[in-house]
């Protein structure tokens, strides 16, 4: 009686198994005969009706039972978990005949492009590279650089401030002084930069950008100093036609003092869209270092002298590679930086 009972739930769980197609079904299979309230606990609950003697057979069907039916369940979960693996390696194979993905690499920018271009220029002449500090004393912006408190260059207006003697820095020159205080003569630098000044955003300006200025202090230094240094410049610059031209101007800091115009490396001076009709472009502003602003760092100005000069490193790279509006220099957009 026991044991044709047992035989049945033994059928109807192999077939059940057999018949399964997924782990969870399984799972609820194992429980629906073999756990606590399963078919077969209920057998063995009616162990006590069974006679004395006829126990120990009764118990051995049972786990005979209960040991089928745990093997035909390990079995197929065996296979099952098989073939959910195989689908997986399926779905999941690699083809490694595809086309690799494009890695971007990154990419210089326009400025640093010409910064390094203007750098390799200059150390060909046996320049020093000099930077400094972007935040400056006042002093080394403007008093050291013949700006004394009342010069209009000094308007409030034009410098952010940090306090009353303490400010961002407007030009590179202070890092000229610096270097001039020092004391170690000849000098033949270059300071490069990021400079501040309290300007709105357009096309042609913004609160921050780039210097560079230079620096040549020796015996004997002069003006045809300065013109062929320039000259020689704009050439590597722009290309070997390119011509320059000095326009008196006045600066603080150099007496006399220049304003530099290159020929139109675009139209050679024919007159173009580039040059704005006049076949001259502006490119920086120069002069002789003010015998004043040796003497304030402590150079005599009887036995040394020296020129310098200016130079936006926007500026350069917007003629250079023909950008038209300075913002996109700052907005960092890849479109646009890496058509250089
Ligand atoms: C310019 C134009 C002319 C200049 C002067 C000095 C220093 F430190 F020697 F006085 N450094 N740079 C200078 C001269 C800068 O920028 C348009």
């Amino acid at each position: 009686m026991m044991k044709e009972k047992l035989l049945e739930i033994k059928e109807e769980a192999l077939k059940k198994i057999s018949e399964t197609n997924g782990l969870d079904k399984l799972n609820e299979i194992r429980v629906a005969y073999l756990g606590k309230k399963g078919e077969l606990t209920q057998v063995l609950k009616g162990m006590k009706d069974v006679k004395p003697e006829d126990r120990p057979m009764v118990g051995q069907y049972v786990n005979d039972t209960r040991k089928a039916i745990e093997e035909k369940l390990e079995e197929v979960k065996t296979k099952l978990e098989e073939e959910v693996l195989n689908q997986k390696l399926k779905a999941e194979v690699i083809d490694v005949t595809l086309p690799a993905k494009k890695n971007n690499v990154g990419h210089r920018h326009p400025n640093t492009i010409a910064l390094e271009e203007v750098e390799r220029i200059f150390v060909g002449m046996g320049y020093e590279v000099v930077e400094g500090p972007e935040v400056e004393y006042d002093y080394y912006n403007f008093e050291a650089l013949n700006i004394p408190e009342n010069h209009p260059a000094k308007d409030e207006q034009d410098t952010f401030y940090v306090n009353d003697k303490i400010l961002l820095r407007t030009q590179t020159s202070s890092v000229q002084v610096h270097e001039m205080e020092k004391g170690k003569l000849p000098i033949r630098m270059i300071s490069p930069g990021r400079v501040f000044r309290a300007d709105e955003v357009d096309a042609t300006h913004s609160p921050s950008f780039h210097q560079i200025e230079g620096l040549v202090i020796d015996k004997n230094v002069t003006f045809a100093d300065l013109k062929g240094t320039l000259a020689q410049f704009a050439k590597e610059l722009f290309g070997e036609d390119t011509k320059v031209k000095f326009r008196p101007h006045h600066f603080p800091f150099t007496e006399p003092s220049a304003e530099v115009d290159v020929s139109c490396f675009k139209c050679h001076g024919k007159g173009c869209r580039m040059c704005k009709g006049s076949g001259w472009i502006e490119i920086l502003g120069c002069g002789m270092v003010h015998p004043h602003v040796l003497e304030m760092s402590g150079i005599d100005p009887e036995e040394y002298t020296g020129f310098a000069f200016g130079v936006g490193l926007e500026r350069i790279a917007l003629l250079k590679y023909e950008i038209d509006d300075m913002r996109l220099m700052y907005e960092n957009d890849t479109r646009f930086l890496k058509q250089f």
